[in-house]
């Protein structure tokens, strides 16, 4: 079948809707990837997708353009390579299309001072950007509401840390659909059991971050599996030697065991019972392994998308076509309801 009618297809038919999107700020971590982008990967079959590169909040913080460019490419085929279809989702850069700007402008409007000035992603990063606390940085919770709202969306798979964005995001629609009557679907998160929160592994209590500069912090999708057994062996642990899950306590074993479990699919305590009596050291050593195990392939279908730029651009071009018309309807239906002349 044509990939185009593909898509259409799979748009009429009546499925819930899944948004989500990830910023091309930096190389992908192992906490995006178990957070968010396995559950996007598992959703396509089930539901309509429609995924997106978040390039517009990227710039919230100031991006140097050669690698900003670089990195939106990359993770593009970075999500193909991790399974994203994009004959069968709608998968484009949020720059692209320009309604996503236009209903966040709106949206704006419709959102408070103090909702915003209570965001715990504000505070963090106007603590951490200190010297460029602007008010893209302020108002980026309208952007992401704009982008999820624009399409009639149900569910939104993220990671633990968005819950709050998603929280204002039904309370913006909730307000508008107040004034104007029923406009904007409410969309629910879908924040996953286990991996939904990787912490960094050098200090377990602050969430693994693509933008965190501390050395051996992070995993990378892309690291190479020398890196990661390095990594993981130098991870942060206490001093005490049993691999317990220790409900409420934000500890390196808490965190390697969740890595662990979401990586083969297992339960915590399905985890605790195949290292019970093992020591720390034999534990990191199989952490690393399965991580390794599961980026492998990643990797490999990595190479051949990136050497393919012709091919990334047809797919993304796409798809923004699509994102485009869909939309549309949606903000010509706000704009009607607000008052503006069309
Ligand atoms: P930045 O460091 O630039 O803020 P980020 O690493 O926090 O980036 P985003 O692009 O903002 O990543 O997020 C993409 C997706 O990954 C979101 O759904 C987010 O909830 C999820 N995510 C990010 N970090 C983690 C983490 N440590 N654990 C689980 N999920 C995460
Ligand atoms: N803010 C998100 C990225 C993002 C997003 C979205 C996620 C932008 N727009 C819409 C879900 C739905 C983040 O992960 N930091």
């Amino acid at each position: 079948m044509e990939n185009s009618q593909e898509t259409e297809k799979n748009f009429k038919e009546n499925k819930k809707i899944v948004f989500s999107a990830i910023q091309p700020s930096g190389a992908m971590t192992l906490g995006n990837y178990l957070g968010a982008i396995k559950s996007w990967n598992q959703m396509q079959d089930k539901y309509r997708c429609i995924f997106a590169l978040a390039d517009l909040h990227t710039i919230t913080v100031r991006q140097n353009p050669e690698n900003f460019r670089k990195n939106t490419l990359e993770l593009y085929a970075l999500l193909l390579a991790c399974g994203i279809d994009p004959d069968k989702n709608l998968f484009f850069i949020q720059s692209h299309v320009h309604t996503h700007t236009e209903l966040a402008w709106i949206l704006d409007c419709y959102t408070q001072f103090g909702e915003l000035s209570r965001m715990t992603q504000f505070k963090d990063k106007s603590k951490k950007y200190a010297d460029n606390i602007n008010a893209g940085l302020f108002s980026y919770p309208a952007l992401m509401a704009a982008d999820i709202l624009l399409y009639n969306t149900d569910l939104v798979p993220v990671g633990e840390d968005q819950k709050q964005h998603m929280e204002l995001t039904r309370n913006i629609a909730q307000r508008f659909n107040g004034i104007y009557g029923d406009t904007f679907t409410l969309p629910e998160a879908f924040i996953p059991k286990t991996g939904a929160k990787v912490m960094s592994l050098q200090n377990p209590s602050a969430k693994m971050s693509k933008s965190d500069t501390t050395p051996n912090s992070c995993v990378l999708l892309m690291d190479s599996p020398d890196a990661i057994m390095k990594k993981f062996k130098k991870a942060v642990t206490d001093s005490d030697s049993q691999i317990k899950f220790k409900q409420n306590e934000k500890t390196g074993i808490n965190n390697l065991i969740n890595i662990y479990s979401t990586v083969c699919g297992k339960s915590l305590e399905e985890t605790e019972n195949e290292f019970d009596g093992k020591g720390y050291g034999t534990f990191k050593i199989a952490v690393a392994e399965a991580v390794i195990g599961t980026l492998r392939p990643i990797q490999a279908k990595f190479k051949e998308y990136i050497s393919d730029p012709g091919y990334l651009q047809e797919k993304y071009t796409q798809g923004a076509l699509a994102a485009l018309d869909i939309s549309s309807s949606t903000l010509k239906k706000v704009k009607e309801k607000i008052g503006f002349i069309l």
